[in-house]
């Protein structure tokens, strides 16, 4: 996949356990709270793409496929997909292998994409610290493939973080020996028939940081597909590494952290979310690359922190209207607010796959403006966005043709208009503007400035009416 493809998809993250079942009952019991298997399967995907797509997204990213520890443990069980037991054998929760050929097939068909997580770092035991490798184990069934047992304690200390073992006394994550050419070569020659035997199209890679950056470029190259990589910092330096020397295009979790508390109550200051992005333009080689997201399955949902429907818009509309690559994290248009892990994982079979949601079709809104600016421009997915702070509350945000302005006013907040000058917008005299997110139209002024009403705390997402092609078409 090249990097001009990259920047084009549209990714919707789904924990494959608690997406869809085939029986498709909306009142499958699932106790997330105490982390069991629920029942998804590839199956009960491939009976919801329309879902999927119907919201605009190109490309699901599903669970770590590989077989996992069985049983329950202090953390519950395995249903996510990261407790590797045997990386050459497929976790059959979720089905049959044909299942998940079955699944990329049904993808493609649809011109979609399949994004496959995979974990190199580690196994996973319940015997804590005094876990002592078994031929369950495959590939690596003795001590030789592991970094001998330490806990990480210390994240700042690099040589830990990379050597030492993630996890607890209930699931140790045993770290395997990847700086051992021997691991490695596994690895390569595992990912290059992964890919293969599932036409797998991109790879989310799990505990990038946790892996010596030398090992990245070599597997890479046997993956021979786009990536997504999880460096879990916020440090943009420290993760803007990965992608100048590593190869990996990391989530923009740098811009997370300011993204959440731009927005997390009214009046939030746009201040530190402009400021990271100009760190993270000069500490990553190409930010237009990166993974940009509010919800995940690692951290609360942004819904349960907060409730004022705009602010939850607002949030959710910079992954969209900025440089990153979007991803949605399932249940975000169900309007799921469950927080830590394992709260976050709830089953979407309970919202019934309703498309017809406020947030379901602001999603596909979201996605239609991306789209738009797109077609309108080929080298919107390149062009770097500038950030303008509007007041200490509005921010705008202009990337190629499609200018949003996102505010901390919240629901109750106040309703006057925002003036986009000409300079900012690039904008011609007296031409029709349309936003994608209500289907309003405006027009600019003689001196092409446009006064937009920001109404109820709401985002706009505007484009000039002559370059939106099918967006809002039906109003
Ligand atoms: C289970 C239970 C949880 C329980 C936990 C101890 O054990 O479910 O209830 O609290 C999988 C499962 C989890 C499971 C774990 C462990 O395995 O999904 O449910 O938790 O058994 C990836 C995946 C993640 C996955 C694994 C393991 C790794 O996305 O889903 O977890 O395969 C670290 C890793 C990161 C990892 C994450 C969970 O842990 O680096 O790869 N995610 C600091 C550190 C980070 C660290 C993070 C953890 O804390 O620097 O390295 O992530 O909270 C910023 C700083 C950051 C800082 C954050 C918190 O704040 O800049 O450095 O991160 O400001
Ligand atoms: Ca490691």
């Amino acid at each position: 996949l090249s990097n001009d493809a990259m920047r084009q998809r549209r990714v919707y993250q789904l924990v494959t356990d608690r997406f869809a079942s085939p029986s498709n009952s909306s009142s499958a019991p699932c106790n997330v709270a105490s982390a069991p298997y629920c029942g998804g399967t590839y199956k009960g995907i491939v009976g919801k793409l329309d879902y999927i797509k119907g919201m605009g997204f190109d490309t699901v990213w599903i669970s770590p496929v590989v077989s996992n520890i069985g049983g329950t443990t202090g953390h519950g069980q395995a249903y996510h997909g990261y407790w590797t037991l045997d990386p050459a054998k497929l976790n059959d929760n979720f089905g049959t292998a044909d299942d998940l050929k079955a699944l990329s097939a049904a993808l493609h068909a649809k011109g979609m994409y399949l994004m496959v997580d995979i974990v190199v770092n580690h196994v996973a035991a319940t015997s804590g610290s005094s876990f002592s490798p078994s031929s369950s184990y495959g590939q690596f069934s003795t001590a030789a493939s592991y970094h001998p047992f330490c806990w990480i304690t210390d994240y700042t200390n690099q040589t830990q973080v990379e050597q030492c073992w993630l996890g607890d006394d209930q699931v140790a994550l045993p770290d395997l020996n990847t700086d051992s050419s021997t691991v490695s070569a596994y690895w390569n020659a595992w990912i290059k028939k992964l890919v293969s035997d599932y036409s797998i199209d991109l790879i989310r890679i799990d505990t990038v940081k946790h892996v010596a950056q030398s090992f990245w470029p070599s597997f890479l190259a046997s993956a021979g597909v786009g990536n997504v990589g999880e460096v879990l910092d916020g440090s943009p330096s420290y993760v803007g590494a990965y992608q100048k020397s590593a190869q990996i295009n990391p989530f923009n979790y740098p811009i997370y952290y300011p993204l959440v508390r731009a927005f997390n109550g009214t009046g939030g200051n746009m201040t530190e979310l402009i400021n990271m992005s100009g760190s993270v333009k000069s500490s990553f080689s190409d930010p237009t690359l990166l993974g940009g997201f509010l919800n995940n399955h690692d951290n609360p949902r942004f819904e349960s922190w907060v409730s004022d429907a705009a602010l939850i818009k607002n949030a959710h509309a910079y992954s969209f209207v900025s440089d990153s690559v979007p991803y949605l994290y399932y249940g975000s248009e169900a309007g799921f607010k469950g927080g830590a892990d394992p709260l976050n994982r709830e089953p979407l079979w309970t919202s019934n796959f309703n498309t017809g949601s406020d947030l379901y079709k602001f999603f596909a809104s979201l996605n239609a403006a991306r789209a738009a600016a797109g077609n309108a421009s080929t080298s919107f997915y390149t062009t770097q966005m500038t950030l303008t702070s509007l007041s200490a509350k509005d921010l705008l945000i202009a990337k190629g043709p499609l200018l949003s302005v996102l505010t901390s006013r919240g629901a109750s907040g106040a309703s006057n208009s925002i003036n986009i000058p000409q300079t900012s917008s690039g904008w011609g005299n007296n031409v029709a503007i349309t936003d994608a997110l209500t289907c309003a139209q405006f027009n600019t002024a003689s001196n092409g400035a446009l006064s937009v009403p920001i109404e109820g705390g709401m985002p706009r997402v505007l484009i000039e009416t002559s370059k939106r092609g099918s967006l809002c078409s039906n109003s």
